[in-house]
């Protein structure tokens, strides 16, 4: 396979007479090459098979333990202007960024295969959908691409036909993490990320270009790239409603994503479009619409069980690469919160003995796996037209403070309340975990441009349609004293959901405070939960005092960014100010 795209078979040469592969791979994503990718794989060690009658088609690798998640410290957005990055991104001036990268990449595929992966993000005849292309010498890279992108030939195809692509250049190095990086160039089109095979650092389809460069673009065409799930909620008389929600990494995107209704719920349907990644669209007729860019999941396993999430424990049964969880005597992968069988050994591949704090299966270790095996797949994810957005959800993992669910009162409001998002921090990067941090519109680590400037965008949606989606926040995470968990999360959350739509149709009641819109005690249905009147009170609870607090962490939080701060963000928080009394 090769290519009509003069522009393309350019930086393939260039490309190559930098790093010197010993040949060059045009991917053209057919089932036979993904089983000659996995074979090679077996052979080279980089994949295990695992037990193959009871997980057919199930893979483990064992990444290098130095890279086993997002390197944030090492992201970069190269903006000519320091100020475009803004002071939620590092940034490198693109000059010394490219002679760096030139420098790391000089060589390195000596020995190796250069694959060139054409994809397409989003449905493949959708106008939403936007083209790129991944050189990379990891064949781990080029299987998962091929399980969470439309990729290959009809990809290849649609580059031919628009001209336009982002360019992916992608190297594992020597895995060093002194010689790691994550680059990006959004007036150039260009990623370039070396020394990580890790999902977010290396599948550059996904964070680095549907959401960083995505969302640079997004801002000047007047869309939205977020880091959001779609899902479709059915009602038993067959109403309709597809949400959109943005939590950060590792805060159950995918649980909500693929959320089985409990018995009490009987009737209800959920189904999933995406679970990381929305493009929003305003049609013609002013409706937010909203398509997933890709086609796979690369989801956190621990945690994932037939109670938590059975379409995720079912699909992950076949056809799925693990990496970096743990294996039993009988050769099936294991991770914590599985069952309670004991492993044999952990994600390194060291015999498990257990011991104080340490885990068998890595926090972050992840499933890759085609969303068509997923049970609640919905066929409209590859619609070209994308689903229609009754409601934007933001959430948090928060143990205090933020109330199970809240509405915002307008557009408005609903962007300073994603704009304050705050979220305790999880293993899905590297550095400490728990910790409280602003995490706004939970894009902290993948907004391609200054955060202020992508508020003022949020904003500017308001004079574009009148029909925008209701906004809402929700925390699953809130802990009593002890530390227990007040909700029940998981599938329950459909009640919360439930409140959110019936707001959307006018249907549900609601008390007003400083906040915005929450439940009263009737306005949820909460039959069959057995839970406490007095948690519900708490977890619906607004405290003044504490709210006064995080009204001032959030002014000095929008300090950070100077002068650039909408006035409409200021305004909306002091009107909650003013609410609060
Ligand atoms: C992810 C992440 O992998 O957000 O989706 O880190
Ligand atoms: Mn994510």
């Amino acid at each position: 396979m090769t290519t009509t795209n003069q522009a393309l078979l350019d930086w393939v040469a260039q490309t190559a007479s930098l790093t010197k592969p010993e040949r060059i791979h045009w991917c053209d994503g057919s089932e036979a090459e993904y089983q000659a990718l996995i074979r090679l794989m077996l052979e080279r060690g980089d994949l295990i098979a695992l037990n193959q009658e009871t997980y057919p088609d199930c893979y483990l690798h064992r990444s290098d333990p130095s890279d086993v998640a997002r390197v944030e410290h090492l992201t970069f957005v190269c903006t000519p202007d320091r100020a475009e990055a803004g002071p939620n991104n590092n940034w490198m001036a693109p000059a010394e960024a490219h002679v760096k990268m030139d420098g790391l990449f000089a060589g390195c595929m000596r020995g190796r295969t250069m694959y060139v992966i054409p994809y397409c993000m989003g449905p493949i005849d959708s106008p939403y959908a936007r083209c790129g292309v991944e050189i990379t010498d990891s064949p781990y890279v080029v299987a998962n691409m091929k399980l969470m992108t439309r990729m290959g030939r009809a990809a290849l195809q649609r580059i031919e036909r628009e001209g336009k692509f982002v360019r992916g250049l992608h190297s594992t190095g020597d895995l060093s993490p002194d010689r790691r990086f994550i680059m990006h160039f959004p007036q150039e089109l260009l990623i370039q990320s070396v020394g990580s095979g890790y999902g977010g650092n290396a599948l550059l389809g996904k964070k680095c270009h549907a959401l960083r460069i995505a969302s640079w673009q997004a801002q000047s065409e007047g869309w939205l790239a977020e880091h959001m799930l779609i899902v479709e909620i059915e009602s038993p008389q067959g109403e309709r409603h597809y949400l959109a929600a943005a939590f950060p990494s590792a805060c159950g995107k995918t649980n909500l994503a693929m959320l089985i209704p409990p018995a009490s719920q009987a009737g209800w349907k959920v189904r999933t479009i995406g679970d990381d990644i929305a493009w929003l669209h305003l049609d013609a007729q002013g409706q937010l619409r909203a398509i997933n860019p890709e086609s796979g999941y690369f989801g956190v396993v621990p945690g994932t069980n037939p109670k938590t999430n059975r379409n995720a424990f079912e699909m992950i049964t076949h056809d799925t690469i693990f990496t970096n969880v743990a294996v039993t005597v009988d050769n099936e992968p294991w991770w914590e919160g599985k069952d309670k069988q004991r492993p044999a050994t952990d994600w390194r591949g060291k015999p498990w003995t257990g011991g104080e704090g340490a885990t068998a299966a890595h926090p972050n270790s992840r499933f890759t796996v085609a969303a068509r095996q997923n049970p609640s797949y919905s066929p409209l994810a590859d619609d070209p037209a994308g689903v229609p957005i009754s409601a934007i959800i933001f959430g948090g993992r928060r143990r205090e403070l933020a109330p199970l669910v809240y509405q915002a009162r307008d557009w408005r409001h609903g962007v300073l309340v994603g704009a304050s998002v705050a979220s305790e921090t999880t293993a899905a990067a590297t550095g400490q975990v728990g910790v409280v941090r602003r995490d706004p519109m939970a894009m902290k680590p993948f907004c391609g441009y200054d955060f202020a400037d992508y508020w003022a965008h949020w904003l500017s949606f308001a004079g574009k349609s009148t029909r925008l989606p209701k906004i809402f926040h929700v925390n699953w995470f809130r802990q009593d004293r002890d530390g227990n968990f007040m909700w029940p999360g998981f599938g329950d959350n459909l009640r919360v959901l439930r409140w959110i739509i019936d707001r959307c149709e006018g249907r549900a009641g609601a008390r007003e405070t400083a906040i915005g819109f929450l439940p009263g005690p009737k306005d949820m249905d909460l039959d069959g939960l057995g839970i406490d009147q007095q948690v519900m009170d708490s977890l619906l609870a607004v405290d003044a005092a504490s709210w006064h607090q995080e009204l001032t962490a959030i002014a000095g939080y929008f300090d950070g960014f100077g002068t650039k701060i909408p006035p409409a963000l200021r305004e909306e928080l002091a009107g909650v100010k003013k609410r609060l009394g």
